[in-house]
């Protein structure tokens, strides 16, 4: 049988479970793009930005690969911001994009990208253009494992669009049965090492990255926890929750500031950092990375995460296996005996003086009225220490949040979510809730998602905190001197309006009590709630004024 390169490309997807296509088209993807077998579909997103996140929640939720297919130069170049994301995440993304028929490249031919690798390169790990069309169906192979288990992340393939009906050389076959495996337990040296230090240790800090979050269960980091003795934070600058906050050793996210996390690690003598970098800061505090006595081990499969930490040691590893080999070194438990100590209540959220509900109002309403599962994508940036104040999160993959910062992952990375729970859920309507919990800022940057989860008919809940302002950077504004720069007030914004515009029903809720009532029912569509808020700082610290 004689196969085009664009059967074979269609027979791979299908043999490494991609088929699904998070996609924008464009006359250089048609070609890939006809001819689809029954069993894959396509996921159209209105805007790359929107395209990109949707696959990065989809791949985050679902513990797979994601596929996406985007538009030339044009369309890479709106998906970058959205890769800032995925390449932090180090979520496994298989970006292909079409290119202009291979005698016109040079000419430069309306639609055709020169130098197509070089544009996605800062970003993703492997990119590459095949140098023929006979190397298309195994570059395509190479970018699937080299985002699984090169530089974990983002992958890029550009496709001049007569490659797809080229004939596809004799035994490419051979690479549709191909596994690629890595298995990456510490060995008999590392971990004893590890042990030994652990119990030489009295006073232990666990600190637990966003890597951890679907690939260790909670019970065996409680288990380990409890064993120690440790207290527990999550690392800074998280994207994903790895331990249930209202533990009674969970200490808090620490805070993204070198003084800061020297403040907090004060007073211990070996603080393990599990499954994140050493460390992701964000607001500038000069000091000195620890005090003394303090020591650090990292345990990350990340090698780049090792080589580049300025301090501590480092043990490159799969940290579910190091983890589990630790544990049962030192004797913990296998089980975890219920405890109803072990958890601790949320605080009362600080009441509003005006006429609008404060952020922790409307997060202890979530925490009220939601299901204890319910999965959160937050994308709300001034609201952080009421969040994590009144939320309760114990079920793995509860919380998702924009891993670079980049604004505009939230709406459609919350249709990606949801979109795996759906496909995860073993019977029609068991799929766990999925709420997006959004910033009237933010939620501009990719509002078109809500489009995808109206035409998918996904019970999406999206919450948008109006304060009329980017609150994160009024915050910011006064750490740096800056009070006085412009742009940082978006009045005026009615997402009821906007929402149904898209096809979503869109609702206002003017009240706590009002809100209850809109989250009560599971939805089998997706749902905007608009509801205005007032200021508060990232740090939870009082305001000067309550707008
Ligand atoms: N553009 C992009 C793509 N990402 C960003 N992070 C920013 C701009 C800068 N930025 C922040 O870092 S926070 C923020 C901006 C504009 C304000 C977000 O406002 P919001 O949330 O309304 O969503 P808050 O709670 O009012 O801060
Ligand atoms: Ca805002």
């Amino acid at each position: 049988m004689t196969w085009t390169v664009r059967d074979v490309a269609h027979a791979l997807l299908r043999a490494q479970g991609l088929t699904t296509i998070f996609g924008n088209p464009g006359s250089n993807e048609l070609p890939f793009l006809t001819g689809l077998p029954a069993d894959f579909r396509y996921i159209l997103g209105l805007h790359e930005a929107v395209v990109v996140a949707m696959a990065d929640g989809y791949a985050q939720a679902s513990g797979r690969p994601a596929f996406v297919n985007v538009h030339a130069a044009s369309g890479t170049g709106n998906a970058m911001g959205a890769l800032t994301n995925a390449a932090y995440s180090r979520t496994p993304l298989v970006l292909t994009a079409g290119q202009q028929v291979r005698t016109v490249i040079g000419l430069e031919a309306m639609l055709a990208n020169v130098d197509a690798a070089a544009l996605a390169r800062p970003l993703a790990g492997f990119s590459a253009e095949p140098a023929c069309a006979a190397d298309v169906p195994r570059t395509l192979a190479q970018a699937i494992f080299e985002a699984q288990h090169g530089r974990r992340g983002p992958a890029y393939v550009s496709v001049p669009y007569d490659d797809w009906a080229a004939p596809a050389p004799e035994d490419a076959d051979a690479l549709l049965g191909r596994r690629v495996t890595s298995c990456r337990a510490p060995d008999a040296t590392a971990l004893d090492g590890l042990v030994a230090r652990v119990r030489d240790a009295d006073r232990i800090g666990l600190v637990l990255g966003s890597d951890l979050d679907g690939s260790v269960h909670p019970d065996i980091l409680m288990g380990l926890a409890e064993f120690l003795g440790a207290d527990v934070w999550a690392a800074p600058s998280l994207w994903r929750l790895p331990f249930p906050n209202r533990h009674r050793l969970f200490r808090g996210v620490l805070p993204a500031g070198i003084a800061s996390i020297a403040d907090a690690l004060a007073g211990r003598d070996l603080v393990l950092v599990v499954g994140a970098p050493v460390f992701r800061y964000h607001q500038h505090e000069p000091g000195r990375y620890l005090p003394d006595g303090v020591e650090v081990i990292q345990i990350t499969d990340d090698s780049s995460a090792a080589a580049r930490a300025p301090f501590g040691d480092a043990i490159i590893a799969d940290p579910a296996a190091t983890l589990a080999g630790l544990a049962a070194a030192l004797g913990v438990p296998d089980e975890l005996a219920d405890d109803p100590a072990r958890w601790t209540p949320s605080t009362e959220p600080r009441r509003g003086t005006g006429a609008v509900l404060t952020p922790g109002e409307v997060f202890a309403t979530l925490r009220e009225a939601l299901p204890a599962d319910t999965a959160y994508v937050v994308e709300s940036t001034s609201t952080n220490a009421d969040w994590w104040a009144q939320v309760d999160l114990r079920h793995p993959r509860s919380y998702y949040f924009p891993a670079s910062g980049g604004l505009g992952f939230g709406m459609p990375a919350a249709v990606g979510v949801a979109l795996a729970e759906r496909d995860r859920a073993t019977q029609p309507g068991a799929a766990r809730r999925v709420v997006a919990v959004i910033g009237d800022g933010s939620a501009n940057y990719s509002l078109g998602a809500l489009w995808s989860a109206a035409q998918l008919g996904l019970g999406v809940t999206f919450v948008i905190l109006r304060n009329g302002t980017y609150g994160a950077l009024r915050w910011f504004a006064g750490l740096l001197g800056a009070e006085d720069a412009p742009g940082m007030d978006v009045p005026g914004i009615d997402f009821v309006a906007l929402a149904g515009g898209y096809g979503v029903c869109g609702v206002h809720a003017g009240s706590a009590e009002q809100l209850a009532e809109l989250l009560a029912p599971a939805p089998d569509r997706p749902l905007l709630i608009e509801v205005d808020t007032s200021l508060t700082r990232p740090d939870g610290r009082p305001l000067q004024e309550d707008r």
